[in-house]
């Protein structure tokens, strides 16, 4: 028989069972359990009071209904907190700037580089790229420099320990002293007339310091055909100097020697100073910027020209030492430290 303590059993027993339920799917087995429309613990509750005597009904209806009420309030409020919280919306300020963008910038010497190159394409050039190994053949032997030469000396020159079976397996492997090897391959395979600008990293055994480091770039041109003069270099270098340094830079041309031309000529532009005398000119009002000369025969005869049909000249430059001339910079080393401060003052 139904009565008031028989529903505050019921009500007991069904806080324990609300206590354990963890999971939206035990709220609803709760539900079902209490609240279910035919096996519900409450729904058979009214089935029993509907045969209690007519003066204790009113009472148990009332309880059952209290229950009731509970039992949904209660399992409601367990499912809303059970439910994964809904993101709030967030915040946006579409007002807001948008955050300036760190832009990277060339590195100087790419910049200049490709300054370069440009230019002399513009002029008809092909621009080469090659290896930084080469072998001693390549490197100086074609270029008029024989064994005895001081510039092979270890003292000078970053030997490999073991030759690479690539390159001629009798001859030691180097690490490129300049980019004239580039250009003796071309020549080995390459029908005349040649024009060609060799770019690249080139590696000597010096010590660091403000004007030295052991690998460095450097660009070097050779042109050949019949009837080239020693006229064609000098227009060549004025005019490329000029687009490099502006129209207004004074150029002058001054013996030199180097094994691989003759004559040869270095090549030197009218310092910012304008002959006052200063640190960078070292007083002298002129900066050296190009080597330069005609192509010895002894080159053209290695790579099997007719030194007697073909003429020719070439000329190289250090890029660094080009860019710290434009630049104003005082140091060969702050190409290499990549110092924020450095890099940040060449935008591009
Ligand atoms: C310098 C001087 C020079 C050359 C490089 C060259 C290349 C061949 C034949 C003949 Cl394949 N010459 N190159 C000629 C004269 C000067 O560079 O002061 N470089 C930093």
């Amino acid at each position: 028989m139904v009565d008031a303590a028989a529903i505050a059993r019921l009500r007991a027993a069904y806080s324990d069972e609300l206590a354990r339920a963890a999971t939206a799917a035990d709220v609803q087995a709760l539900r079902d359990r209490y609240l279910g429309r035919k096996q519900g613990a409450v729904t058979a509750l009214w089935r029993e009071i509907a045969h209690a005597s007519p003066e204790a009904r009113p009472e148990l209806g009332r309880l059952a209904n209290d229950l009731k009420t509970h039992i949904d309030t209660t399992l409601s409020e367990r499912r809303a907190a059970l439910a994964p919280s809904k993101p709030s919306t967030p915040r946006l300020d579409l007002t807001l700037p948008a955050r300036a963008l760190a832009r990277g910038s060339r590195h100087p010497l790419s910049a200049l580089l490709e300054r370069i190159e440009h230019i002399f394409a513009r002029m008809g050039y092909e621009i080469l790229d090659g290896p930084e190994a080469e072998d001693e053949y390549h490197n100086f032997e074609a270029l008029n420099m024989p064994p005895e030469h001081p510039a092979r000396d270890m003292q000078d020159t970053l030997y490999l320990a073991h030759p690479l079976a690539t390159r001629s397996s009798h001859l030691a492997t180097l690490l490129r002293t300049h980019t004239s090897p580039m250009q003796i391959r071309y020549m080995e395979t390459a029908q005349r007339p040649v024009r060609i600008i060799a770019p690249g990293r080139v590696y000597r055994r010096d010590n660091l310091d403000v004007t030295h480091t052991p690998m460095f770039h450097q660009v070097e041109g050779l042109v050949v055909g019949e009837g080239i003069t020693m006229g064609d270099l000098k227009s060549t270098l004025i005019g490329f100097l000029r687009q490099l340094f502006g129209e207004d830079r004074p150029v002058t041309f001054r013996p030199s020697f180097f094994p691989y031309t003759e004559p040869s000529a270095d090549i030197f532009l009218g310092c910012t100073c304008r002959g006052a005398g200063c640190g960078v000119c070292k007083q002298t009002g002129w900066l050296e910027v190009l080597g330069s000369g005609m192509v010895h025969p002894a080159v053209f005869e290695a790579v099997g020209y007719d030194p007697e049909r073909y003429t020719g000249f070439a000329f190289g430059a250090g890029i660094e030492r080009l860019a710290m001339l434009l630049h104003g910079i005082d140091d060969i080393r702050l190409f290499y430290e990549n110092d924020m401060r450095f890099l940040e003052q060449f935008p591009s």
